[in-house]
């Protein structure tokens, strides 16, 4: 199993849609693993989006983020890097296919409305980032036997 890390951002926390993503996630049996709201702070913004630091959008990016509570989440599943990033779609919204979230119901590169890490090694720093190893829950779900061959 994979381990990703998800944020809805401040724009799906104010347009009241943490209920409708965390159900698509939900419905597709990825497992929740870890979830919390908080106001990310100037520096761990920073820090997250380091790879960006020199890019022409990273002002804008960090205001963005910083400007209101979001949810932070980490999900569990096969590829679920790769599975939660289609179901993301493109990081232009306008350039994502029907059907994923960005499409569904944003418009704006810039109020994207979701983060998913980008490979397993940016999930493994993102997690760590966000999470203490106590906010972190391994259980079972009944219906695991049903989602996958053994
Ligand atoms: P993603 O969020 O799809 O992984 P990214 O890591 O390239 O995309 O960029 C992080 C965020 O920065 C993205 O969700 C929105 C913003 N961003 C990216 N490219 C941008 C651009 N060309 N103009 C404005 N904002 C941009
Ligand atoms: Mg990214």
């Amino acid at each position: 199993m994979e381990r990703t890390f998800v944020m809805v951002k401040p724009d799906g926390v104010q347009r009241g849609l943490v209920g409708e993503i965390v159900s698509r996630f939900e419905r597709r049996a990825l497992k929740v693993t870890g979830m919390k709201m908080m106001w990310i702070p100037r520096e761990l913004a920073e820090r997250h989006y380091e790879e960006h630091r020199d890019k022409p959008f990273f002002e804008p990016l960090l205001s963005y983020i910083t400007s209101g509570p979001v949810v932070c989440m980490v999900l569990e599943g096969e590829n679920a890097v790769s599975v939660i990033r289609t179901m993301m779609g493109k990081t232009n919204p306008q350039d994502a296919m029907p059907g994923t979230i960005r499409a569904d119901f944003a418009q704006a590169t810039g109020r994207n409305l979701v983060h998913g890490s980008d490979s397993p090694e940016s999930a493994r720093r993102e997690i760590k980032l966000f999470f203490n190893d106590y906010e972190l829950h391994e259980y079972q779900k009944p219906e695991e036997d049903w989602l996958f061959e053994s």
